[in-house]
């Protein structure tokens, strides 16, 4: 039986989402028969609502020397990043003589550039080699390591303690979540703060956005779960700002239990949690039910227009796309291709289902009738860049929070 990875209840399992491969494992031909699967089966805490996977693989298996997710691809992630680096500076680091900031999971950069422009010093922490080697390429000071309690006490003995922590979709990719809270009370001073944004589970079952589930994201959390898991190491939410970004994410705030003032969002958005029923197991079984509906939904829309010989690609092959695509059991016989920016991803295939990855340029020689929008959680960054696609004829099929086309 697995225990929760925050409280260790016992977990039972409420659903599951079949046989999964690495959700950035894009491969080619000679590797398929060696690919790696998983069964990802997913759980909600009866005693402190913390979803999970039940089994994650290694890290090692997914963050290394060829991590495909490189973060400056979507220029609309560099201008939120800037305006998160303004919030800390401005609300944490004013008035601190020489500040120290870490951020964690900095991949190539796109926050801590705000801090190494303007002078401040700072640390990345980021264990996938290549896209550490980006940022340390812009001039980031970069150690690529598993950010984790040891690591912590590393960065205090060569650094000095640090006024902000900051991390940006990793804190959910972390198993050992508490050995991540006590690096950040052994990294922050008495006063310092952590701050952290990752994908809501509010925004996931309202929008039936399933595809927040793969093997990187062994968490999602909620103000009630984070809230639970740092009070064990003297923390407190002194803050939570929902956001926009990655179809709907929480920036939570923390700091040392009594150093600074709570705000008001915390009491209303951790009551609304109450409300919304994160603690219900009903909750879970009607996500489980618009999981399967979102499922056959999509299906049957790709088969009716295949039908009627109609050309349907992929657009962006995110890590998302992974899980719909293994799910639904979608192949190259429903889906021409995935365009996707990314160099390292073309020319090889999809984890799992294996369908050709190819560059934007294909899709843009000659456009599909149907584009199905695996990077939603972009659509406005790429609909306004694909005018012209839209304007020749070509119809978007969305599928959150339901399988429509537009
Ligand atoms: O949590 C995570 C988030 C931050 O990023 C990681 N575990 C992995 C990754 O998730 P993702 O792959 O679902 O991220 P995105 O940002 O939704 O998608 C990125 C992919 O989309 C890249 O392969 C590039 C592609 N893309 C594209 O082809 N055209 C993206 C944009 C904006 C575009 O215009
Ligand atoms: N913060 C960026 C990148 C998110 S992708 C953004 O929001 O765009 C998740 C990143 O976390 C990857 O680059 C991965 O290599 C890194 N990561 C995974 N486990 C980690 C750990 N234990 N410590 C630090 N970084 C980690």
């Amino acid at each position: 039986m697995q225990k929760c990875r925050s409280c260790d209840a016992e977990l039972e399992p409420f659903m599951s989402f079949g046989k999964q491969p690495i959700a950035n494992g894009f491969l080619a031909p000679a590797e398929f028969a060696g690919e790696y699967f998983f069964e990802m089966r997913v759980a909600s805490c009866p005693r402190c609502s913390l979803f999970q996977l039940i089994d994650q693989p290694e890290a090692e298996r997914m963050f290394h020397g060829n991590y495909a997710f490189f973060s400056g691809t979507s220029s609309a992630m560099k201008t939120h990043f800037a305006g998160y680096a303004e919030l800390v500076k401005t609300a944490y680091l004013a008035g601190e003589k020489d500040p120290f900031v870490v951020e964690i999971g900095s991949n190539d950069g796109i926050m801590l550039i705000n801090f190494a422009e303007a002078g401040i010093r700072h640390l990345g922490i980021e264990p996938s080699a290549n896209v550490a080697e980006v940022a340390r390429g812009r001039g980031i000071n970069t150690a690529s390591k598993f950010f984790n309690r040891e690591t912590a006490a590393e960065v205090v003995a060569a650094n000095g303690k640090a006024d902000a922590f900051m991390a940006a979709n990793v804190m959910c990719h972390i198993p050992s979540l508490h050995s991540v809270i006590e690096g950040i009370g052994v990294l922050l001073k008495d006063k310092g703060v952590a701050l952290f944004e990752e994908p809501y589970l509010g925004d996931v079952l309202a929008k039936t956005s399933y595809d927040q589930i793969y093997d990187e994201h062994v968490f999602l959390f909620s103000l009630t779960s984070v809230q639970h898991a740092f009070a064990r190491h003297g923390f407190e939410l002194i803050d939570a700002l929902p956001q926009g970004t990655h179809g709907g994410s929480m920036r939570y705030v923390l700091a040392r239990k009594g150093a600074r003032p709570v705000g008001p969002n915390v009491t209303r958005l951790l009551q609304a949690e109450q409300v919304a029923g994160f603690a219900k197991p009903g909750t879970y079984l009607g996500f489980k039910s618009a999981c399967e509906r979102s499922r056959s939904d999509l299906v049957g829309l790709l088969r009716d227009l295949k039908a009627k010989g109609k050309r349907v690609v992929g657009y962006a092959a995110t890590s998302k796309s992974t899980t719909v695509l293994n799910y639904c059991g979608i192949g190259p016989d429903l889906l021409e291709f995935i365009s996707d920016t990314t160099p390292i991803k073309q020319g090889k295939f999809s984890p799992g289902m294996h369908v050709p990855v190819r560059s934007h340029a294909e899709f843009a020689a000659k456009y599909p009738d149907y584009a199905l929008l695996f990077g939603w959680n972009h659509a406005k960054e790429i609909l306004a860049k694909e005018e012209a696609y839209s304007k020749a004829g070509g119809k978007w099929i969305h599928f959150v929070p339901k399988v429509e086309i537009r």
